[in-house]
């Protein structure tokens, strides 16, 4: 990276922390696509398996300890919830409700599966989506369904590993190296992966910076 390069991440960085330190706020909860907000602004969401991190992830980035809800039991969030960043408003957040919860009943999950894939194929303000993959496992086949459909939708996206923290080194370079790999064979993702862990902070800062540049802000 050049110098000029470096300064330029380190001002993007420095922005995209004081806007996501600044106005955060829960906007509604859509249970059906119908309760969408008006696609006023850009949208970033945020989709995964269940208990991977979505909520957490959006409470590391908001430097919020629980705007969104974390879960103890998977499954938690079931509805599309936005939240508006920056005053007026920038850009929202989206937390979706998990994929590939076997224990929920089959009818509840395939109405979130509807209102997910809905949601991201036809939302005329998704800037990006990110797509979270556990930092334990590396990408499943339920992640990968998830990348093949948004690279059929061609609906960009970041793929970003959680969790980075409950892994020793050498276990988590390898799961790096895979999940690269496997980003790499789709055609919507971005050819360089987020590693990140919300319990330690580590990736946010540079996460805040790539929402930023997505968002077009
Ligand atoms: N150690 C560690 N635990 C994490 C991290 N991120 C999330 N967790 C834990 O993982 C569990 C699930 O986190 P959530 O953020 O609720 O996951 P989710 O993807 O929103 O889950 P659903 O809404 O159920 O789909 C919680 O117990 C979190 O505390 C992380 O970076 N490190
Ligand atoms: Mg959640």
């Amino acid at each position: 990276m050049s110098d000029e390069q470096a300064a330029e991440r380190a001002e993007l960085e420095r922005r995209a922390n004081k806007l996501f330190s600044g106005r955060v706020d829960f906007l509604l909860s859509a249970p059906q696509l119908k309760f969408l907000p008006e696609p006023t602004v850009p949208e970033i969401a945020f989709c995964g398996r269940s208990n991977v991190g979505k909520s957490s992830l959006l409470n590391a980035l908001t430097g919020r300890k629980a705007i969104a809800r974390a879960s103890v039991t998977p499954g938690r969030t079931q509805e599309l919830n936005f939240f508006e960043v920056g005053d007026p408003t920038v850009f929202r957040l989206v937390d979706m409700p998990g994929y590939g919860f076997a224990k929920a009943p089959v009818k509840v999950v395939e109405k979130w599966k509807a209102l997910v894939r809905t949601y991201l194929r036809g939302r005329p303000v998704l800037a990006r989506t990110l797509v979270l993959v556990d930092g334990r496992h590396g990408p499943k086949d339920v992640d990968r369904e998830m990348m093949k459909m948004l690279d059929e939708a061609a609906v960009g996206y970041r793929v970003v590993l959680t969790k980075a923290d409950k892994m020793k080194a050498s276990e988590l370079a390898k799961i790096i190296e895979a999940t690269q790999a496997e980003a790499r064979k789709h055609v919507a993702a971005y050819p360089d992966i987020h590693v990140t862990s919300a319990e330690k902070g580590m990736g946010i800062a540079e996460l805040r910076a790539a929402v930023l540049g997505d968002a077009g802000v």
